[in-house]
């Protein structure tokens, strides 16, 4: 066998030992608490104004000031499928125009604390032209405000990919009975047209598995000192028997 064939034998078995190890850290996903009109099916309520309709079951935020390029987004319910805008049924869709925004809907979901979670959803951008609008989903684990700095914020859509269905998702870990999960957008430029849209959420349990963890031999005992200080060259060796006696145990 040349060198070359040894090479890549090497490497494919290196290749199989990291997707055995990596299996075991693969997350599963199992049904976890069920969300609100998780598909924006439910019907929507005009809140503040008629220009803010947000579907059952779901609040919103946004931010807005003295800065005349961060206004009020309007939310309204889409539901034109020869546009391909919503999934199935309805979606909620939000939009500014000629403004930035920096927007959300959310709820507040009761969950069991320390537990995994992954929040995942379906989204869909418009920009034009281009003002860098990022759609995306994220959870608070303390239940604290969509904008509190105590938000996880997750994937968003594909870094400038408009117009198309894209999953995305966000995993945590739940720190008290409830949490609150959020679809946002931002916006960096004040351009003609920024849309956001979302459709059919869910919230799953996340279960690691069993995780790897070190099996560790008997420490051996000090090797005695010799003379004026210890004897260097026997610690190295036992220490690297330690080394060598590790193996990787599955609980
Ligand atoms: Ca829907």
């Amino acid at each position: 066998m040349n060198r070359t064939w040894r090479d890549g034998a090497r490497f494919a078995a290196l290749l199989g030992v990291l997707l055995v190890f990596c299996a075991f850290l693969s997350p599963s996903w199992a049904q976890g608490p069920a969300l609100q009109n998780a598909n924006f099916d439910a019907g929507f309520t005009v809140r503040e104004s008629q220009e803010v309709e947000v579907a059952v079951g779901w609040d919103y935020s946004y931010l807005s000031g003295d800065d005349r390029w961060c206004r009020a987004p309007c939310y309204r319910p889409e539901w034109k499928p020869e546009r391909e805008i919503a999934v199935a049924g309805t979606s909620q869709r939000w939009f500014t125009t000629f403004a930035r925004q920096y927007a959300a809907i959310h709820q507040s979901v009761d969950v069991e604390p320390g537990q995994w979670y992954r929040f995942a959803c379906q989204v869909y951008a418009i920009s034009e032209p281009d003002g860098q609008l990022a759609v995306r989903v994220g959870a608070n684990p303390w239940n604290a405000g969509a904008f509190d700095s105590t938000m996880v914020w997750g994937q968003q859509q594909p870094w400038g990919q408009y117009r198309e269905w894209h999953e995305v998702e966000v995993v945590f870990q739940a720190w008290g009975e409830r949490v609150r999960v959020a679809v946002g957008s931002m916006q960096n430029y004040p351009v003609k047209n920024g849309a956001a849209y979302v459709d059919n959420c869910r919230l799953e349990l996340a279960d690691f598995g069993n995780v790897p963890t070190p099996e560790c031999p008997a420490c051996p005992g000090c090797p005695p000192c010799e003379g004026d200080g210890c004897d260097v060259e026997t610690i190295q060796a036992a220490l690297l028997e330690v080394l060598r006696g590790l193996r990787w145990r599955v609980d």
